[in-house]
């Protein structure tokens, strides 16, 4: 465990230091007209989770290199969140995925995360393999699809599974249910589109009909992969037309790397919440696909815009939506990649902060393209790392969350009790 102490401890040395750089940027951003401490407020008050697949190494399909130490259990990722959460204060919830995740005893993974401090967040469902509700009946198989499968034996194994994500996400007291589907064609004339989308909209708005009144449920579009020819909620179109389908609290949420190479995500974002469809967020970066990245390691500037949309849907804050992390690491100690990251969103979401709004408003009401860039920019080139440092310090988390874990001993301790290799279960 990484324990508040330690992490207190850890800080000490550093407290003088942080007290004279955000006094620092307090009055350059007060020279701007900014309210420094309004800013901070936001930073603190922002949560994120982070996904139960992601604390262990992703494989790629040439192969996979296991860290060492890795979760053999959902209990043990929580732990693994929880430290996290320890260093950043920032990931209170924990978002896990059935059947990677399968808890026997839903209450007592519950009562064991509200030991630690987390909730849990949206539950996802796996569709996308077969698992113990298709293989339990050998005639049944998602490799043609799931909720859009011509087979109607696929299709209720395929909305039996995610009611039963339900009925175990009441049990963890989460409040929602993320729905991505691998249902596509891989080759021309292999399925019918209408047939497909048709198929999947009834599928969703049956599990729709069945859904908790206090729940939402969420579309996740993606334009291929595993379905390289077509996928069925390929953008985020199809996705709003899926959710209107469905209902009421279907929502869409935006994976940043769902989205062919040059896609205007900011656009993007604007559009689907003008549709009032806007449900949540996953966070990564991508170069070429879904490549699950580091989120802000690529596109700074382009994430940037994004928050810049989300806080004019929020009227200056962050709207209440679904956001998560959403990466794979092959490299990365996966603790440390989500460590960066959630400094990544903090200090994206601080950048945001620091545009001046009316300013920009009237650059583009003179239609002066320049002074809005300008108006951008000194934003964006804000030094804002001490407001993030000083938000986490109010959640009680570290000055330097990435040092703090190196220093923790954490990973050895964990190859200790754990085993070199042990492997996650996930992608
Ligand atoms: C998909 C998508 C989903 C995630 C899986 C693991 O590409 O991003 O959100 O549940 O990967
Ligand atoms: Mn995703
Ligand atoms: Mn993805």
């Amino acid at each position: 465990m990484i324990t508040p102490e330690f992490i207190d401890d850890y800080n000490e040395p550093g407290l003088s230091r942080l007290t004279d750089e955000v006094a620092h940027a307090e009055s350059v951003l007060d020279h701007g007209g900014l309210d420094a401490v309004a800013i901070i407020d936001e930073i603190a008050r922002f949560p994120v989770a982070a996904p139960s697949w992601a604390v262990g190494t992703g494989g790629t399909r040439f192969g996979r290199f296991p860290i060492g130490g890795e979760p053999r259990d959902t209990f043990e990722k929580v732990d693994d969140v929880a430290a996290l959460n320890a260093l950043t204060g920032a990931n209170r919830t924990i978002s896990l995925h059935v059947p990677w995740d399968n808890p026997t005893d839903p209450e007592g993974l519950r009562a064991y995360a509200e030991e630690r401090g987390l909730a849990f967040d949206a539950m996802n469902s796996n569709t996308f393999q077969d698992n113990p509700s298709t293989t339990e009946n050998g005639n049944i198989s998602y490799k043609f699809g799931s909720l859009g499968n011509v087979d109607e034996g696929a299709r209720k194994a395929a909305l039996e599974h995610n009611l039963a994500v339900i009925d175990l996400g009441q049990r963890l007291g989460s409040k929602a249910l993320t729905v991505w589907l691998a249902d596509g064609m891989n080759h021309p004339g292999q399925a019918s589109f209408r047939g497909q989308l048709t198929r999947v909209a009834d599928g969703l708005r049956q599990i729709h009909d069945q859904l908790p009144e206090d729940w939402l449920m969420f579309t996740e579009h993606k334009p291929f992969e595993p379905a390289f020819y077509s996928s069925v909620n390929n953008d985020w179109g199809s996705s709003v037309l899926l959710a209107q389908a469905t209902g009421e609290r279907c929502k869409c949420l935006v994976d940043l790397g769902h989205h062919l190479p040059n896609t205007n995500i900011e656009q993007v974002v604007s559009r689907v919440a003008m549709t009032g469809r806007l449900g949540g967020f996953h966070f990564n970066d991508s170069k070429y696909g879904d490549d699950d990245l580091t989120v802000g390691s690529i596109k700074p500037f382009q994430l940037f815009l994004i928050f810049l949309e989300l806080l004019e849907v929020g009227g200056g804050r962050m709207p209440d939506l679904a956001y998560m992390i959403d990466e794979s690491h092959n490299l990365k100690d996966p603790l440390e990649d989500l460590i960066q990251a959630t400094d990544a969103i903090q200090h994206t979401l601080a950048l945001a902060l620091c545009v001046r709004r009316d300013q920009l408003t009237d650059a583009q009401n003179d239609n002066d393209p320049a002074r809005a860039a300008e108006v951008l920019h000194r934003a964006f080139r804000t030094d804002v790392r001490p407001l993030v440092a000083e938000a986490r310090l109010r959640n009680r988390g570290a000055i330097d969350p990435f040092t703090a874990y190196r220093a923790s001993g954490y990973r050895a301790a964990k190859v200790e009790e754990r085993g070199a290799s042990s492997v996650a279960t996930g992608l």
